[in-house]
């Protein structure tokens, strides 16, 4: 491990990098901080999983829900790009092939990736898949810890400068570096809750969870109201009614084309 200075050097060259790559927003999280967060204590509480078949996909080895940290894992790169409304098409999926919005996160993960192998042999690098199953992390909970927002009251990751509507994604390395975050920063007190009002399921119109019962003071949307299952019969029915279309910017062939309910990102004004 290097002096403070020099793992500031390297926080700043990684962090200047993966911008180079393509990344909108990007910062560190301690690992420590990481471990036992909020999400994966609360998961097996959850009154509804819902899209339950996730469990069928665990190949960590470890109870549904819970993280898998490689030990010598100590700083979290979190990394995003904004998926703005101008532009939907980044979040759409056609036939089974992979959003363009994915694609561009796995390419900066890759870049990334290989920059990391190259200028520091021998530094453990692991990138980290989307679903926690497969042994990804909590996304939102390690970006608020590397300062790239708060975790606001549509339940989603809130930053300054593209409000929820960002994808987000890590990479862990056996490097402990500075953490950049968190942000004080907190847009939702005293708004009128867009988000929660244009929900077509009313997927935040009741408590279910509380602190009480919980032991959790840190809450899903912040009040315990988010209801994961409402949400999930929404994304369903949008599967079920994707329309066949040609676009061809993704194929020739004529694909479905499914296109997720994202009212709880559009609707707030964070960042418009
Ligand atoms: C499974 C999953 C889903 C499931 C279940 C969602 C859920 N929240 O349970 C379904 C399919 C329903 C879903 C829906 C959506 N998802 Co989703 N989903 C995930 C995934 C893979 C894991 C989330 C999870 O299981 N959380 C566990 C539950 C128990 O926690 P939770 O509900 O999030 O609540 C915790 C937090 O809110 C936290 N918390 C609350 N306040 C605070 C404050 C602080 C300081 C801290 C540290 C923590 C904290 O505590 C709560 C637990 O008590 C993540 C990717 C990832 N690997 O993280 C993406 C992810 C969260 N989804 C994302 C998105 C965009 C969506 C949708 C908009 C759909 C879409 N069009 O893509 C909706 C929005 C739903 C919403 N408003 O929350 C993005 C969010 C980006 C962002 N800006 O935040 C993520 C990060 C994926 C990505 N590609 O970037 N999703």
């Amino acid at each position: 491990m290097g002096s403070y200075r020099e793992r500031c050097t390297q926080a700043s060259l990684i962090l200047s990098k993966a911008k180079e790559f393509g990344a909108d927003v990007v910062g560190l999280a301690a690992v420590e901080n990481l471990k036992n967060g909020p999400s994966e204590t609360l998961f097996p509480m959850m009154k509804d999983h819902s899209r339950d078949h996730f469990a069928q996909r665990i190949t960590t080895g470890l109870p549904h829900g819970a993280v898998y940290w490689e030990e010598d894992a100590r700083t979290a790169i979190v990394y995003g790009v904004a998926h703005p409304q101008d532009k939907p098409e980044m979040d759409w999926w056609c036939g089974g092939i992979d959003p363009p919005g994915n694609k561009k996160l796995a390419q900066i993960g890759k870049a990334l990736e290989e920059f990391l192998r190259e200028q520091y042999p021998g530094m453990a690098v692991y990138p980290k898949l989307y679903h926690v199953e497969k042994g990804g992390i909590y996304l939102k909970e390690a970006a608020w810890f590397a300062g790239l927002g708060c975790i606001g009251r549509n339940n989603l990751l809130i930053h300054p400068e593209f409000g929820p509507r960002l994808r987000l994604r890590a990479m862990l390395i056996g490097e402990a570096l500075p953490q950049t975050g968190p942000l004080a920063f907190d847009p939702c007190a005293g708004c009128e809750e867009y988000c929660l009002k244009g929900c077509p399921r009313k997927a935040f119109g009741e408590v279910i969870y509380t602190e009480e019962e919980t032991g959790l003071s840190r809450l899903p949307a912040r009040k315990g109201d988010y209801y994961r299952k409402a949400c999930v019969e929404e994304m369903s029915r949008n599967e079920e009614e994707a329309k066949v279309q040609v676009l061809p910017q993704f194929s020739e062939e004529p694909l479905k084309v499914t296109k997720y309910c994202r009212n709880c990102e559009f609707l707030c004004p964070v960042g418009r």
